[in-house]
This record gives C-alpha cells, sequence and structure tokens, in this order.
C-alpha cells in the first residue's frame, strides 16, 4: 500500500533544468494550464497514474466502497535545483493522517497523499513521538524483540485495524515534498479520480505554498553568497512568483463528479471567517473548514453554501463550529472524530442527489 519505490525528498540530479523552456508570465486564474507546460512533471509521475488507476479499478470491481483522496503535510519551495536550502510550509500531517483513520474505520478506501516524513495513518501514534526503538525490548531468555508492556494494549489496537486496512486494499500512500511535486500529483490523482463518480471525496487539507520560484528561473546549483547573488547591502533577495490557484480548476473540470472539501489556515481569528466565505465563493466547491493555527486540534468551522442557494453565496454563507469539550480534551479526543461524521453525512447526500 505504501508507495515505498516512489522518493520525493531528494531532487534527482539528472533532471537538471530546461534552459530552453522560456520565462512566462505569471499565471491568472484564466491561463493556470501554463503552469503545466511550463513546469516540468516529476519524472515518477507515470507511476503515481497507473498505482492510482488500480486502486479505482480494485475498488469498482471487489468493494465499491467510496473513495477520498486527503491531501496532508506542508508543501516545499526550491531555492535551487540540486536543493541544499528550501523554503517550508507549516503542518505535521496530523489533520490528514487522523481524517485518513477516521474515513477508513468508516468504510472508505483513501488515497493518502502526503508530504514524505510527515504523518502517515497509524503509525502516526508511534513515529514522533517517542524515539521507536523506546517501544521495544529484547527478551532475554531467547533474544526475541518484543513490545514493551506499556505500549503493548496501544499497539495492539492500532496494528489490528492497520492489518485490516491493508488486508482490503483499501490504503494508497502517494509522496510529494515539493509544490510543483504536489500540484502536478494533484492534478493527475484527481483527473484519474473523477471516473469514480459521486462515490469520490476530496479533502484538501495539506498546506501549500502560495508562493514558488518557476523552474525557468531556479538556480541550477547551491546558490553562492558571492557578490553577484546579493544585493549592494549584502541581501540576498529572492524574487517568488505566485502559485496559481487550482481549485476552481479541481472544481470545473478536473473532479467534478467528486465532493470537494478544502481547508483554510488563519493566525488571525477577525479575518477566518471572511477568509473561508471568499475561498467558497471563488472556487464554488462544496465545503471549507476553516481552522486557527492556534486552536486547530481543539475547533474548526465549517461555512458552506446556504441551502437558500443565490449569487452571493458569501453573504448566505452558513457556519458551524465544532469545539472538542473540556471532557473531550481529557479523554484525548481528536477534533476531526466530532466533525468527520458531517463531512461524511455530506458526501452521502452528494451521491444520493447524483444518483
Ligand atoms: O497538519 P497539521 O494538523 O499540523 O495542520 C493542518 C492544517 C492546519 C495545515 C490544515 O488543517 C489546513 O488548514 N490546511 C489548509 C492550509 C491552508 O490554508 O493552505
Amino acid at each position: 500500500m505504501n508507495s515505498e519505490d516512489i522518493h520525493t525528498s531528494v531532487p534527482d540530479p539528472n533532471k537538471a533544468i530546461d534552459r530552453s523552456i522560456p520565462d512566462f508570465p505569471v499565471a491568472k486564474e484564466v491561463d493556470d494550464n501554463d503552469y503545466f507546460t511550463k513546469n516540468t512533471p516529476p519524472t515518477y509521475i507515470h507511476e503515481v497514474v497507473s498505482k492510482v488507476k488500480d486502486f479505482l479499478q480494485y475498488h469498482k470491481a471487489n468493494t465499491f466502497k467510496k473513495i477520498a483522496l486527503i491531501t496532508s503535510g506542508g508543501t516545499t519551495v526550491p531555492l535551487e535545483n540540486n536543493t541544499v536550502r528550501f523554503i517550508d510550509n507549516f503542518s505535521a500531517g496530523t489533520r490528514g493522517s487522523t481524517s485518513a483513520e477516521i474515513l477508513l474505520k468508516n468504510g472508505y478506501a483513501v488515497i493518502f497523499l502526503y508530504r514524505e516524513f510527515s504523518l502517515l495513518p497509524y503509525s502516526r501514534h508511534f513515529s514522533h513521538n517517542l524515539h521507536f526503538l523506546d517501544y521495544m525490548k529484547i527478551n532475554s531468555i531467547d533474544n526475541k524483540i518484543e513490545i514493551n508492556d506499556d505500549h503493548n494494549d496501544k499497539m495492539y489496537k492500532i496494528l489490528l485495524d492497520y492489518q485490516k486496512i491493508k488486508d482490503s486494499n483499501s490504503l494508497l500512500i502517494i509522496p510529494f515534498t515539493t509544490v510543483n511535486q504536489y500540484l502536478f500529483t494533484l492534478k493527475s490523482i484527481s483527473t484519474t479520480l473523477n471516473t469514480y463518480g459521486s462515490k469520490s471525496l476530496i479533502y484538501l487539507a495539506a498546506a501549500v505554498s502560495d508562493f514558488f520560484i518557476p523552474v525557468s528561473k531556479l538556480p541550477q546549483h547551491k546558490i553562492q553568497s558571492s557578490v553577484n547573488n546579493l544585493s549592494s547591502n549584502g541581501q540576498l533577495i529572492i524574487n517568488l512568483d505566485p502559485v496559481p490557484k487550482f481549485l476552481k480548476r479541481i472544481v470545473d473540470d478536473w473532479s467534478n463528479n467528486s465532493l470537494i472539501i478544502s481547508f483554510k489556515l488563519e493566525t488571525d481569528q477577525n479575518i477566518l471567517i471572511n477568509k473561508a466565505k471568499l475561498a467558497l465563493k471563488r472556487y464554488n466547491h462544496n465545503l471549507v473548514i476553516g481552522n486557527l493555527l492556534q486552536t486547530r486540534k481543539k475547533e474548526v468551522v465549517f461555512v458552506s453554501k446556504s441551502s437558500n442557494e443565490s449569487n452571493q453565496i458569501d453573504k448566505n454563507a452558513q457556519e458551524k463550529w465544532f469545539r472538542l469539550t473540556d471532557d473531550q480534551i481529557k479523554n484525548n479526543f481528536e477534533i476531526e472524530e466530532i466533525f468527520l461524521p458531517e463531512v461524511i453525512k455530506l458526501h452521502d447526500l452528494w451521491i444520493n442527489k447524483t444518483n
């Protein structure tokens, strides 16, 4: 289920920039296809498409489960083609990996498009909070490795769940690291997923860079601190182009059969709702889930079109908050357990409406 053969975090030195690619103006909403003709797809993209096709075919033929494409983790923006330095985006992958587990538990098959080495469903409970060797001990009688008694019960439950998902071929894991890999892969997967019809859900929890350096402007080698690269007062000045906003393309063409949900992250609570409403109006998808960096593990807000549909979607957009109670926090509930049942209901309505 894991695409262990695909690696995204090590740049491919053979794929040095093609200087014959002309420079291009910043893509606007109308010409965002430019991005895909003027930037280079990852070398492994055909492999991804073939894995996704096999996965969809398997579920069409055998289970006809609902399928969720979940994006998770942050994208990077390389500053050099042979990347030593890059700009990163905040996101541990908690939202995506937790949501994946819950959707899998609720009968979905999941395509998990994640930042390589960020949190994964199931292993997330162990991978980032303790040295993994501390979960184990050596049995001094036969020198076999065992799980420490303290961790046995928790690990047993999670291992059972994981094996069930693995045996039923319900989880396909695809990595990305750079924003370019993310965009090409998202386009390929969402287009392929559209053939699955309304039983597909796109759940965009990844934190995607808003700015990037187009391939035509990317230095091939490590930026040197020589005078050539620096301003007269010794500053390194980097020009970043805006990343075209592709959500509209997913909604309108790439995956117009799918229910589409995006997340909106802000740090200023005074602008969160308005930004979520704006996104809903601009992209015309099904739901925006707003969250604040500071409280994202305890509360989220759903901003959706009002049932009283009109052209002024932003004015009519509905808000619904989901919050963990103190008791739930004490008992280690995760906010995704509280709001995902509503997402599943929304998706079921979407499926019923289109059938
Ligand atoms: O991965 P994580 O749990 O640390 O963070 C999740 C999140 C805050 C990145 C996600 O909920 C989110 O809001 N994603 C969209 C980010 C954006 O507005 O681009």
